[in-house]
């Protein structure tokens, strides 16, 4: 325990500034705040709901007294929970009975940044002072995780200190940064309620400087119950877990190293070991090579095909993404060579803004 949590109970103060522990849940606000104020807490529940409501007391270094509340755990100033309404509410000051704070201390989990940086980011469009917390440095550090500070200090334009709110001792940097604070308002209350900055807030803009991974996508296929069973369209769903690893990757460049294949722009289709050109994509490769809706192919590169995975099995397998391949088809009887070009399949693909 701290000296500042032995330190005698000092008078409530009703005028002292009023901050907010504000960040996802888990994130290790009620240790901080436990850190804060020591035995100076209030605890009860916000009027009419049974969400926990904590409010405490305590002096920075400075001499400084201060209120601080420790806010239900909020992924978002867009509420889907009861929890997170009371956050949205209570930083509005809209909230019934509620004081608006001076000033927000963002709370984040250093070990997962991404996930906790949406919150952080739709805090700082509001405009409201506020100071970010960088917390269980010591779980970030011993995974190796390493994290630019200044940098994120000077992209939010906010203060960001660290912490390890577990650790005595672990909330003097965020007292010593209370004090170096110019919050101009800490005699009041704000004037203005960003009410209406929060109802503002882009999320989509918000999601995309997060890059957040909001969903699965999925792809209808045709013969989901395989090949003796009769056909019927279903879905493949990518399991979230390989999409993981190859995030940063794709956020980075819009795409992961795998996904360099060769691309020809057709569709086919395979019946009874046939294969069979379904579409042909306009100024693809197999456009320009003459390929038809219709025609049959029956070998690629000599090897023959007699379902869908024998031919993209060779295609992505059997060389550069881009490269001569060498089709024989059957049309209207006939057998036909065509040679064809690939090209990589991404060149094709509408490129991600910003890349
Ligand atoms: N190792 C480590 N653990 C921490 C740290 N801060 C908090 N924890 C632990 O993380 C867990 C969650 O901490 P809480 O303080 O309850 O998190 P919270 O943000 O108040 O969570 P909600 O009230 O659900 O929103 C607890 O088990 C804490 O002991 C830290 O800096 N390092
Ligand atoms: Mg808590």
């Amino acid at each position: 325990m701290s000296d500042a949590a032995l330190a005698p109970v000092p008078t409530p103060s009703l005028t002292a500034p009023l901050i907010a522990l504000v960040g996802n849940p888990n994130c290790g606000k009620t240790a901080l705040f436990n850190r804060l104020t020591g035995a100076r807490q209030k605890v009860g529940n916000y009027a009419g709901v049974t969400v926990e409501r904590k409010e405490g007391q305590f002096v920075s270094p400075a001499g400084q007294h201060w209120r601080v509340l420790d806010l239900p755990g909020a992924y978002s100033l867009l509420p889907t929970t009861p929890d997170e309404t009371i956050t949205r509410d209570v930083i509005a000051g809209t909230r019934a009975g509620e004081a608006s704070p001076v000033g927000l201390v963002c709370v984040v989990d250093a070990t997962n940044l991404r996930l906790n940086l949406r919150m952080v980011l739709e805090l700082q469009s509001l405009e409201v002072p506020m100071v970010l917390v960088i917390n269980m440095m010591d779980l970030a550090r011993k995974r190796g995780i390493h994290i630019d500070m200044a940098r994120l200090a000077s992209e939010l334009g906010v203060p960001v200190i660290e912490a390890v709110a577990v650790k005595a001792g672990g909330e003097q940097a965020l007292l010593a940064q209370l004090d170096r604070l110019d919050w101009t308002q800490l005699s009041g209350q704000p004037t203005t309620r960003p009410i209406e900055r929060i109802a503002a807030i882009p999320v989509e803009t918000t999601h995309q400087r997060v890059g957040e991974l909001l969903g699965v996508g999925s792809l209808v296929v045709s013969d989901a119950l395989g090949p003796d069973q009769p056909a019927l369209a279903g879905n493949m769903f990518v399991p979230i877990d390989l999409l993981k690893p190859i995030l940063d990757e794709l956020l980075a460049q819009g795409r992961s190293a795998q996904s360099k294949r060769a691309w020809m722009g057709v569709n086919c289709i395979e019946l009874a070991g046939e294969v069979r050109v379904l579409r042909v994509s306009r100024a693809g490769p197999a456009e320009a090579a003459g390929l038809k809706p219709g025609d049959q192919i029956v070998r690629i590169d000599g090897q023959t095909v007699d379902s869908l995975q024998t031919l993209w099995h060779r295609l992505w397998g059997g060389g550069a993404p881009e490269r001569d391949v060498a089709l024989d088809i059957l049309r209207d009887g006939r057998s036909l060579r065509v040679p064809l070009h690939t090209v990589d399949r991404q060149s094709a693909i509408k490129q991600p803004e910003g890349t």
